[in-house]
C-alpha cells in the first residue's frame, strides 16, 4: 500500500523560541516514533485566522495534519491515526492498546488542563492584585495531578509496559512545567521526561522544529 506524505502545520515563528513546547512538536515525535516522512507547512498568526487555514483547523490553529483527501485538527485524535495506522505507538494486545489510549486521553483531559490554566494566568493576569493568591490555588492542583503521577509511575520507565502513545502526550504535556520549576519536587518525573527526551525520535523532531525557529529569528 502507498503512503502518501503526510503535511503537517506549525508557528512560522514559534513564540517557545524552539523550545518544542507549540503543539505542532507532539505530532513531529509521534511521525519521528513511526518513521513517517513528513512536510511542514509554516503560518504566521494571521494565516491561521484566514478562511484557508479555517477550512483545515475550525478554531485557527496549529497543528492540522493532510494525507490525501483527509484533513485532521486535535492532536490527539492526529496522534492516534498516526499510532493506529504505523506500528511503534501502541501495544499489539487489545486491552494494552485500550490503556495506552486511556493515557493519551488522561494527559490531555486530567493533567493538561491545570496547567494550561496556571501559564494562561500567568500570561493574562500576573499583573492584577489578586494573582498571587489565584496562583497559589492554581500551582496547588497541578501539584494534586503531579503527585498522583509520580505515586502511579513509580520507579516504572513508562506509564504502562512498553513507551506508547500515552508516554508521548503525557510528557509534552509536562514539558510545559519546565520553566514553573514545579517539575523539581518529583524526580521520578524528571527522570521520566528525560528518559523520553533521549529518544532518538524526540530529538530529531526537537531539532527540526528549533531549525524553524532558528531559521525565522535569523531573517529578523
Ligand atoms: N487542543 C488543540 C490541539 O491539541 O491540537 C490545541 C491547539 C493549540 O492550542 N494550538 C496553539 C495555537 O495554534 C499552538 S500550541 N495557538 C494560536 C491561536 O490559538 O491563535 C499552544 C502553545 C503555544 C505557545 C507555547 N509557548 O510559547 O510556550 C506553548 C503552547
Amino acid at each position: 500500500m502507498s503512503q502518501t506524505t503526510p503535511t503537517i502545520t506549525a508557528f512560522q515563528s514559534s513564540p517557545d523560541r524552539g523550545q518544542g513546547l507549540a503543539r505542532d512538536m507532539r505530532v513531529r515525535w509521534a511521525l519521528e516514533e513511526v518513521g513517517l516522512p513528513y512536510d511542514v507547512r509554516l503560518v504566521s498568526f494571521s494565516e491561521m485566522k484566514q478562511p484557508a487555514h479555517r477550512k483545515l483547523h475550525p478554531f485557527g490553529q496549529i497543528p492540522t495534519y493532510e494525507e490525501g483527501d483527509l484533513t485532521l485538527f486535535e492532536t490527539g485524535a492526529i496522534i492516534l491515526h498516526i499510532a493506529e495506522r504505523h506500528a511503534g505507538l501502541l501495544p499489539a494486545d487489545a486491552n494494552g492498546r485500550a490503556r495506552a489510549i486511556a493515557w493519551m486521553f488522561a494527559s490531555l483531559n486530567t493533567v493538561e488542563p491545570p496547567i494550561v490554566e496556571l501559564s494562561m494566568a500567568f500570561i493574562l493576569e500576573r499583573n492584577k492584585s489578586w494573582y498571587e493568591e489565584r496562583r497559589t490555588m492554581l500551582v496547588d492542583r497541578v501539584r494534586t495531578r503531579l503527585e498522583d503521577l509520580s505515586n502511579r509511575l513509580g520507579n516504572a520507565d513508562w506509564l504502562d509496559g512498553a513507551f506508547s502513545l500515552g508516554d508521548l502526550m503525557m510528557v509534552t504535556v509536562l514539558r510545559r512545567l519546565n520553566s514553573s520549576g514545579l517539575l523539581n519536587d518529583y524526580p521520578s518525573l524528571c527522570a521520566y521526561i528525560a528518559r523520553a527526551e533521549a529518544r532518538p525520535a524526540y530529538r530529531r523532531a526537537f531539532d527540526d522544529q528549533l531549525a524553524v525557529f532558528t531559521a525565522s529569528s535569523s531573517q529578523g
